[in-house]
């Protein structure tokens, strides 16, 4: 085994999912008129005046249907009636490993062919119907990456299936023993290197096959919230980690803030609490929208209750206070991207739905419905640039400027969870995981 981003065999609920994208994939066929849908894996990148390649990131309508990771040269052919076909391009070489193809408990799904002369793949392609809808990064043409199917697709793309959910909880299964492992690193002094490395490790995959670049943010850094440079100072006061794994393609995205400091341990166990209480809150029929206004109520309550703010957490809202140390959304849809497609979408036409006035940032405005999964990350940080902002203000009088300045040199804290919406309320993947891989 290469790697440990894909499951070896297909988890059970693998056909009942290719079976849904195969009815949706027709479905979108008659909704825009085509005969045929092509998917092309993707297209490798060069680097500029170099005989290298950037890292290749499949097309995630393609990853939808098959975890192929390690070739752009690979199509999936939806005709209308037929079962779906994957056609492999795997020239004969000595210089680059041949793509590892799924087994048969994938394949089986499919009709497949493999060619070994991109002549052969040439024409396979120039016979579909006129009317195919192409998705290829790499294709420019009038044909290709249409509005109309791709807001159909998103939008049908923020339900997930059973599979698709399997797969996040088994990527959520590998991130929280490698943030567990991270941790230890953390609390025996390790640096911001070794806490990357640690977590890598425990995971068992390279930088690369993460969803996203890890954020392994000690002390001060903690204040950029991507923060993605690997730092060798050892024995940091806190750590920000934010890092998840993939499945099959599909990502897990956790955060944890740890810090040895009481005072600053105890403003984390208070954003711990609130984001807690926000879980908890989750479930259909309700507007991300108003869960973001619950999370800086609360925030603003944490700014009173640690005697940040001197003043009621009503009035800080007014005031714009939270915004200062909260400057991001409460969270995102989740899936094949981190931060996946369809949070802003009220329908399969792509018309907008409207994120509230005072978040007009924010990644997710859509009534929240079962199957959805998405992330519930509160934070409160200390941002210098943020700050000297509020310092111009005539608010600023009320803040404990001696305090914020003490918590600044631990930069920020951010609670990150991943929650898949059931009919009733909210499964809380991430707590799940933290305790069922508690050592006993
Ligand atoms: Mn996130």
């Amino acid at each position: 085994m290469a790697s440990t981003t894909r499951a070896s065999s297909a988890p059970p609920s693998y056909a009942a999912h290719v079976n849904t994208l195969v009815s949706r994939y027709t479905e979108a066929m008659h909704h825009c008129g085509y005969k045929a849908i092509l998917l092309a894996a993707g297209e490798q990148l060069p680097m500029f005046l170099d005989d290298q390649y950037y890292p290749h990131r499949p097309n995630p309508h393609f990853l939808q249907w098959l975890p192929l990771f390690d070739t752009p040269d690979a199509w999936i052919i939806c005709l209308k009636g037929q079962r779906p076909r994957i056609i492999i391009l795997s020239p004969a070489s000595f210089w680059h490993a041949d793509p590892e193809l799924p087994d048969d408990s994938y394949l089986q799904h499919f009709d497949v062919e493999v060619h070994t002369d991109a002549r052969m793949v040439d024409a396979v392609l120039s016979k579909l119907p006129r009317k195919t809808a192409i998705i290829d990064p790499a294709d420019s043409s009038k044909y290709a990456n249409q509005a109309k199917l791709l807001n159909f697709l998103h939008f049908h793309r923020s339900i997930k299936t059973d599979y698709e959910i399997d797969c996040i909880r088994r990527a959520t299964g590998i991130a929280v023993p490698a943030h567990k492992a991270a941790k230890e690193v953390f609390l025996e002094g390790g640096s911001g290197f070794d806490i990357h490395l640690a977590f890598l490790k425990a995971a068992g995959c390279s930088e690369h096959e993460l969803p996203y670049p890890d954020i392994i943010a000690c002390n001060e850094n903690a204040a950029t919230l991507h923060y993605e440079r690997r730092t060798h100072e050892i024995n940091p006061a806190s750590l920000l980690i934010d890092a998840g794994t993939s499945m099959n393609g599909y990502a897990s995205d956790i955060t944890r803030t740890y810090s040895n400091n009481d005072e600053f341990a105890a403003l984390i166990t208070s954003v711990d609490a609130l984001q807690l209480e926000l879980c908890r809150n989750i479930r259909p029929g309700i507007s991300f929208g108003d869960a973001q206004n619950d999370a800086h109520l609360g925030i603003a309550r944490i700014l009173k209750e640690h005697q940040l703010v001197d003043m009621a957490p009503v009035a800080m809202i007014e005031q714009s206070i939270t915004p200062v140390f909260f400057p991001h959304g409460l969270g995102h849809m989740l899936g094949l991207q981190v931060h996946d497609m369809g949070g802003h979408m009220a329908d399969i036409t792509g018309k907008r739905a409207t994120p509230p006035k005072a978040h007009p940032k924010l990644r997710m405005s859509r009534m929240l419905e079962a199957g959805m999964v998405l992330t519930i990350e509160p934070g409160l940080y200390f941002i210098p640039t943020l700050l000297d902002e509020l310092r111009k203000k005539p608010s600023s009088t009320r803040v404990n400027w001696a305090l914020v300045e003490t918590f600044s040199k631990f930069g920020g804290i951010r609670i990150e969870d991943n929650l898949v919406i059931t009919k009733s309320g909210a499964e809380n993947l991430t707590r799940d995981a933290f305790t069922k891989y508690s050592p006993t």
